[in-house]
């Protein structure tokens, strides 16, 4: 169920230094039933390191995929930020790499089809790969034909069997999810065209920690990954980058695309550049990574006594966004019940359910103007502006926002 990381997933080294210990903490998306409340809930231990050698910030124990993966709650489409930010792949790749009806684009977590379903808008030929049942049935209603399964090398040679090269594949916000790593290329390899582009998205570990992200880490992300590393990891590959985009969504997020290595390939400045920012902002030394772990520690200090404080004054506090980045700010901060009243999310699969750990029962988001808390806590604070513009009532009647990252802040 939870195994130890011997070595670095890129390079293989085996000195890895840890720098972050958030303690035992219950896994971010395990939302509870009211029956669930009165038994044991297991706790998974998160503890983040460092590679001494290619840079790859990474958990140092790793839980089975199959306990986290296979009935998932998170939909992506509850967001309107996260909807644009997916319209906007679909449009941009298309246009860039003349994606046509002919075309076959396949997404690797897709999840509820979301993000393909604006490559199918298009007339584009899709499929999409996702391990969890209950979303890639979903998915299938929708039209998008899913295949309910974990990517993997024999799963990658039946598809480009079945359906021939993929011009474009994509994997936003899951290759951080994936332990093997080297299987995950190998398979993509298989799929793709030789002139295929391979799409992947996933929070940039410099805003992570220029920014006290630290809630973004838990079980489900074993990678956090920068540059440096990712350009060893594509190098082993018979990879190479086309390009990088540093991008805004989820507080900051690289989007890389791949391409298979071409004979004359030089190296591209964007790339070192970006590594070379990365090395003088001292990303890969431990006194800056000790120091961002000590402005978590403070951060935790913070929210708890602003938290306290509220509640002697009797205030109402809610949360906002069953997040599983909230989940991890919660338990790691030991906020429950006695600090916050309720909490509210739009997702339907986690309304009326409890939050893991820390037994905080989710509402739809309509009980914030019916029972007017005093302050909210906004735990999706990657959408605090989108969650705000849509609670304009609930602040012109008196509320307040609480937005715990990158610092604490009343708004
Ligand atoms: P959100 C998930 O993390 C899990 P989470 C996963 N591992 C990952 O990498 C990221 O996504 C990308 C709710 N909400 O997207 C919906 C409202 O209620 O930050 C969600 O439950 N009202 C795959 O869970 C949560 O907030 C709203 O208006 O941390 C946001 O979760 C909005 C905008 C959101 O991801």
């Amino acid at each position: 169920m939870i195994n130890k990381l011997k070595q670095c997933r890129i390079c293989g080294n085996s000195k890895l230094t840890r720098f972050l210990p958030l303690g035992k903490i219950p896994l971010p998306n395990g939302f509870l039933k009211s029956a669930d409340l009165k038994k044991d809930e297991p706790k998974y231990p998160l503890n983040v390191g460092i590679c001494t050698s290619c840079g790859l910030v990474q958990l140092m124990e790793i839980v089975s995929p199959e306990i986290m993966f296979r009935n998932y709650v998170y939909i992506p489409s509850t967001s309107k930020t996260r909807m644009n930010n997916f319209a906007q792949i679909a449009s941009t790749v298309r246009e860039r790499f003349s994606v046509g009806p002919e075309s076959l684009v396949i997404d690797i977590g897709s999840n509820d089809g979301s993000l393909l379903s604006y490559f199918k808008g298009y007339g584009i030929k899709t499929l999409g790969i996702d391990p969890a049942t209950n979303l890639a049935k979903i998915a299938e209603l929708k039209g998008i034909e899913t295949i309910n399964d974990f990517v993997s090398v024999e799963l990658a040679k039946k598809i480009r069997r079945s359906k021939g090269p993929a011009k474009i594949i994509t994997a936003t916000n899951v290759v951080a999810h994936i332990n093997d790593l080297h299987h995950l290329f190998t398979a993509v390899e298989i799929m793709l065209k030789d002139d295929g582009v391979f799409i992947c998205e996933f929070p940039y570990l410099r805003d992570l920690i220029e920014n006290n992200q630290f809630d973004t880490i838990y079980h489900e992300h074993l990678s956090y990954f920068s540059i440096k590393p990712l350009q060893v990891l594509i190098t082993q590959e018979g990879l190479e980058f086309l390009d990088v985009e540093r991008t805004p969504i989820d507080g900051g997020s690289l989007r890389v695309y791949l391409c298979k290595k071409q004979k004359s390939s030089k190296a591209s400045p964007k790339i070192n550049n970006l590594i070379k920012e990365e090395e003088e902002i001292g990303l890969y030394s431990t006194q800056t990574l000790h120091s961002f772990a000590s402005r978590v520690r403070n951060l935790r200090t913070k929210l708890r006594a602003k938290l306290k404080s509220l509640k002697k004054k009797n205030q109402i506090i809610a949360a906002y966004g069953a997040a599983a980045k909230g989940n991890i700010l919660l338990n790691y901060c030991e906020i429950g019940t006695s600090l916050i009243d309720f909490a509210v999310d739009s997702t339907p699969y986690k309304q009326g359910l409890f939050m893991p750990g820390s037994h905080i029962r989710i509402y739809p988001e309509a009980e914030i103007l019916k029972r007017m808390p005093d302050y909210t806590l906004i735990l999706a604070w990657n959408f605090a502006k989108e969650i705000m513009d849509k609670e304009k009532k609930y602040a012109a009647k008196g509320g307040k926002f609480i937005i715990p990252v990158p610092e604490v802040t009343i708004v």
